[in-house]
C-alpha cells in the first residue's frame, strides 16, 4: 500500500479526459487500494485517479460516517447509465479544491455500471450523498471539478485563490 499525493488546482491534469481501463488486473488492483488509502488519509469520501495524476477512469468511494465500518467502493469504467428527474443540492468540497465548498446541483439519484475490483460488471443505485459523490467523481475523470458548476464569476474567485495560495506555498512573496 503506498499514499499518493494529491494534485491541487489549477493543475492541468485535473482538465483531462482519462481512459477507459482494458480490465482490471493487479496493477488496477494495487490502483484502487492506493487510492482508497490516501483518501482515507486526507480525509474524503471519494477520490478519482486523475486527483493522484493518473489518467485512468477509476474511482473509489466510501460514504460511511466515521466510526461506522468502513464500506468502500472500487470502480473501473464507472458509467451513469440513469439519472432521476428530481435535483438535489448539496455542500460540496474537493481535495482538489482544499478550503473551498459550494452548492452544487446535480440529479437526487442514479444509477451507475462499472467494472468492480473483480473485473466483474456490476450497477448500483445512489441517492443521496452517494449519488453526489459518484457523480462528482465520475466528472473528474471527464476534467470536471465542482467548481465548474458554478457560476464563472464564483469558479474565479476560488480560482485566483488556488493560484495565491500555491504562490505563497512554493515561498513567493506576495
Ligand atoms: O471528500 C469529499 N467530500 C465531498 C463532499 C461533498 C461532495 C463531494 C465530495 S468528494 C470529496 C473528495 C474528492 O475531492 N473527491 O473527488
Ligand atoms: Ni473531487
Amino acid at each position: 500500500m503506498a499514499q499518493l499525493p494529491i494534485l491541487v488546482a489549477p493543475d492541468p491534469r485535473l482538465l483531462k479526459k482519462s481512459e477507459p481501463v482494458v480490465a482490471v488486473d493487479s496493477e488496477i488492483q494495487q490502483l484502487m487500494a492506493d487510492m482508497l488509502e490516501t483518501m482515507y488519509k486526507a480525509p474524503g469520501i471519494g477520490l478519482a485517479a486523475p486527483q493522484v495524476g493518473v489518467l485512468k477512469r477509476v474511482i473509489v468511494l466510501d460514504i460511511a460516517p466515521e466510526g461506522e465500518a468502513p464500506a468502500p467502493l472500487k470502480m473501473a469504467n464507472p458509467e451513469i447509465v440513469w439519472v432521476s428527474d428530481d435535483d438535489a443540492s448539496y455542500n460540496e468540497g474537493c481535495l482538489s479544491v482544499p478550503e473551498h465548498y459550494a452548492d452544487v446541483v446535480r440529479p437526487a439519484a442514479c444509477r451507475v455500471r462499472y467494472l468492480d475490483e473483480h473485473n466483474e460488471v456490476k450497477e448500483l443505485a445512489a441517492e443521496g450523498l452517494l449519488a453526489t459523490c459518484v457523480q462528482h467523481e465520475i466528472d473528474h475523470l471527464d476534467g470536471v471539478l465542482f467548481i465548474d458548476h458554478l457560476t464563472s464569476l464564483k469558479r474565479n474567485i476560488i480560482l485566483r485563490k488556488l493560484v495565491k495560495a500555491k504562490k505563497l506555498g512554493a515561498g513567493v512573496p506576495a
